[in-house]
Formats: structure tokens, C-alpha cells, sequence
């Protein structure tokens, strides 16, 4: 076979175009459609359910520049689809199911995947509308996690066959939020951590990233270990982290326990003014975690020159850390539903390639007071 007809180009065996959609599981979609438009200004532009043939699910497709989320809950849990969702739910609380990536062939992605090992969930199907065609596969990642591989083949429609455009629940924001999903980050098991990388590396050709958390760190203060695989393009990031085991519980135990079981643990939101997106989305009522105020008075003498001052930081809370390739600011919400599980960050790169390994120290230690609050260390 060559190049054009596997889709494979010889130094990538597993080329990606980037993320197609996170896709949530929750408790009630219509009024987690309703948060994330209100909260994170994302717009409604698709919907399916039983008003349009699928009688069991309703699903609503919420975007944000680049970034596209779905939210799926259960109608009426009959069929055997629902009734695994709903199932999913109970177990899991509000949650991700599919990290979906946009894949050039969704065909050869799916072969070399199984072939390396990966376990088959869908085998490659094409759907059409008249909008046009996609082909979408599915193979198993850690946990009950899903990676969708989606094949867009000049599609018009607005999300995937079966759905219908829909009108956004609220005005839409003046500037939006967020453009981009920038990395998506799962927790696994005690010891389980390498595999997950290895996974990554033999299935879809990912390479690390420089930036981990190994045992050094990881006894010190962060109760973790983490490392970062990406695609060639690195469009696609997906830091994986395993708890360390140390004196406290941690907050990977944490979740683990939570969520029961192996699962995503937070999703990073690429923005252009960091600044203004918390205080958009502090006005709406989200919460974020905080740091101590001495942690800016340190920050001014190394993290030189930002975009904004370190005063403006300081007032909104906001992380900053600076790198070889330059610098970026970040910051994250706390746990966006009851459970102590499913965390949110905004990120805004400028130069830096890393994931804010300077504010880990500062951040898991603000971590572990909210699982404190909680009950939990
Ligand atoms: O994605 C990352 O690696 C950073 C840091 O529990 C991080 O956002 C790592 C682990 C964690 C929270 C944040
Ligand atoms: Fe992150």
C-alpha cells in the first residue's frame, strides 16, 4: 500500500488533523448545555434527540472557536445504548467518555491502532446525511474512556450525521472564551502511568514531551507522577497521571475513588486574554483554585516580562511560569460538579511548549487545602 492510500505518511503512522470533541456523559445535558454557554460562553450549534429519531439520547454540541464539546444524557434507558450511558452515569457521576480525535483516514488510523494492540470499540463505519460523509471508528483507552476517530470527509453539516443545527440558548459572548482545546489529561491507576505512555507511544505514534513529574517531585509535594505524550504535530497532548504514594492521600487517589476508576481528569482551554476569561467566567459563578498571595510576591523576580503586570495576576489569581521557549499563564477551576473530579484550565501560551511545571509545587499544594475542606487527605 503507499502513502496516499493508507492515509499514513512514512514518518507519521498515525497522522491526526487535532481534537474533534470532548464528549461528556451527564446527569441532565440540557442544563449542563445551559452552564457551559453561560459559564464558559460556549454556543449551542447542534442538537440531537428524540425530537429528530434517536428517542433514548439527547445530545448537545457546544463550541467555542476550535473547541467543541458534547453533552450526552439519558432520555429513556431502553435500548442498549442508553442503558450503558446511564450506567456510566451512576458509576461515574458527570464525566468524559470520548476524547474524539480528527484523524485524515479513519480507516488506516483504526487498523494501525488495533493492529498495535489497541482494543476495538467500533470498527470503521461511514455515515452519511446530506450534508455529506464521515467515518468514524472507536478504540478503548484507560478506564471506560473512548478515543473516537473521526474522519470528516468535506463535511458541511454542523456536528455528525443525525444531528440538527440548533440556536445558541443565550446571546452569544462579545469575544469568546476560549479557542481551542490545548490538552487533555487523564488519571490512571498506581503504576499504571507507563503503560498508559507506552499505550500512547505503540498505538498512535505519540512521542513524550519533555516535561513530566517524576519520583523527585513526586515525593516532595506532589503526590503524583505524570508524564505527557503528543502527536507529531503536537496538536494533540495528553498528560497521563498516576498517584504517588507518600505520606497524604493523593489527590489522584482522590479522584480515582470518586470517579471509580481510571478516567479524564481535567481539560485545558487554549485562551488569547486569560485575564479577561476569569473574570468572564468568575461573574458567572465558577470557581477557582487559589494560591497564597506570597506565591506573587516571588513571581515578579523571575518570571520577567508578561503581558500583563503581576499585580493584574495577582488580583485574578492567575499562575504564571516561564520556560526556555518563552512563557505562559494558567489557572484552574475547581471540580465542576459534586463529585471531586472533572476539573477545568485556561491556559494562555506565549512561547512555552510546557504544561506550568514551575507552579506545580504552588498548585498541588492549593489542591490538597480543597481536599482538606473536602475531607479527603
Ligand atoms: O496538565 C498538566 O500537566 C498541568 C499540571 O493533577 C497539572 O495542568 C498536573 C496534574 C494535576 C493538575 C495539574
Ligand atoms: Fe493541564
Amino acid at each position: 500500500m503507499t502513502a496516499h492510500t493508507t492515509g499514513h505518511s512514512l514518518d507519521d503512522p498515525f497522522p491526526v488533523r487535532g481534537m474533534d470533541a470532548v464528549v461528556f456523559a451527564v446527569g441532565n445535558a440540557k442544563q449542563a448545555a445551559h452552564y457551559y454557554s453561560t459559564a464558559f460562553g460556549m454556543t449551542l450549534v447542534a442538537y440531537r434527540g428524540p425530537e429528530h429519531g434517536s428517542p433514548e439520547l439527547a445530545s448537545y454540541v457546544l463550541e467555542s472557536g476550535g473547541a467543541r464539546f458534547v453533552l450526552t444524557s439519558v432520555v429513556r434507558a431502553a435500548g442498549e445504548e442508553a442503558r450503558a450511558l446511564a450506567r456510566h452515569v451512576a458509576e461515574h457521576g458527570d464525566g468524559v467518555v470520548d476524547l474524539a480525535i480528527e484523524v485524515p483516514d479513519a480507516r488506516a488510523a483504526f487498523a494501525y491502532a488495533t493492529a498495535q494492540g489497541a482494543r476495538p470499540i467500533q470498527p470503521p463505519e461511514e455515515v452519511t446525511d446530506e450534508h455529506g460523509t464521515v467515518v468514524l471508528a472507536a478504540v478503548a483507552t484507560y478506564g471506560e474512556t473512548r478515543h473516537t476517530l473521526v474522519e470528516r470527509r468535506d463535511y458541511k453539516g454542523p456536528y455528525l450525521p443525525g444531528y440538527h443545527p440548533a440556536r445558541p440558548l443565550v446571546a452569544r459572548p462579545e469575544r469568546r472564551f476560549f479557542q481551542a482545546v490545548d490538552h487533555c489529561v487523564g488519571n490512571v491507576e498506581l503504576g499504571r502511568m507507563n503503560e498508559w505512555v507506552e499505550f500512547y507511544q505503540r498505538v498512535m505514534g505519540f512521542t513524550n514531551m519533555k516535561e513530566f513529574v517524576g519520583d523527585d517531585i513526586a515525593t516532595e509535594y506532589s503526590a503524583l507522577m505524570s508524564k505527557v505524550v503528543a502527536d507529531g504535530s503536537r496538536k494533540v497532548k495528553f498528560p497521563i497521571n498516576e498517584p504517588a504514594p507518600g505520606r497524604k492521600k493523593s489527590q489522584i487517589d482522590e479522584y480515582l475513588e470518586f470517579y471509580g476508576g481510571a478516567g479524564v481528569q481535567h481539560i485545558a482551554l487554549a485562551t488569547n486574554d486569560i485575564v479577561r476569561t476569569v473574570d468572564e467566567m468568575r461573574a458567572a459563578g465558577v470557581e477557582f483554585l487559589d494560591v497564597p498571595d506570597s506565591y506573587y510576591d516571588e513571581l515578579g523576580s523571575w518570571v520577567g516580562e508578561t503581558r500583563v503586570p503581576v499585580e493584574t495576576l495577582r488580583e485574578r489569581r492567575v499562575l504564571a511560569d516561564r520556560d526556555e521557549d518563552g512563557y505562559l499563564l494558567q489557572i484552574f477551576t475547581k471540580p465542576v460538579q459534586d463529585r471531586p473530579t472533572v476539573f477545568f484550565e485556561l491556559i494562555e501560551r506565549h512561547g512555552s511548549m510546557g504544561f506550568g511545571k514551575g507552579n506545580f509545587k504552588a498548585l498541588f499544594e492549593a489542591i490538597e487545602r480543597e481536599q482538606a475542606r473536602r475531607g479527603n487527605l
